[in-house]
């Protein structure tokens, strides 16, 4: 199993990534233009995560995307959601 390295250390090889209160996970959220730009992130993130088998836990309303990382299998932020959340920013553009 991947190890455990907890959403403090991640966060400082990320940038605009936040801790969660009460739960060891990283949050962002990310705004587009409009539905068509968000949804077309959320289309090549959700290619990335089937290759990954690293899913998000995430929601969309119009032009905006809510994302929270974390291991469920590991029960907190490992190495696989420091390059799932890199992924995401370079497909955010
Ligand atoms: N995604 C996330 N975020 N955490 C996991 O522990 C996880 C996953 N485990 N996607 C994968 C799928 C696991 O359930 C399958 C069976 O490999």
């Amino acid at each position: 199993m991947t190890q455990r390295i907890g959403a403090a250390k991640a966060i400082t090889q990320l940038s605009g990534w936040t801790e969660t209160p009460g739960r060891d996970a990283i949050a962002k959220t990310y705004k587009f233009a409009d539905f068509n730009a968000a949804f077309g992130f959320m289309t090549r993130v959700a290619l990335k995560a089937e290759t990954l088998d690293h899913h998000p836990e995430w929601s969309n309303v119009y032009n905006k995307v809510e994302v929270m990382l974390t291991t469920h299998d590991a029960g907190g932020v490992t190495d696989k959601d420091v390059t799932l959340a890199k992924f995401m920013d370079e497909a955010a553009g």
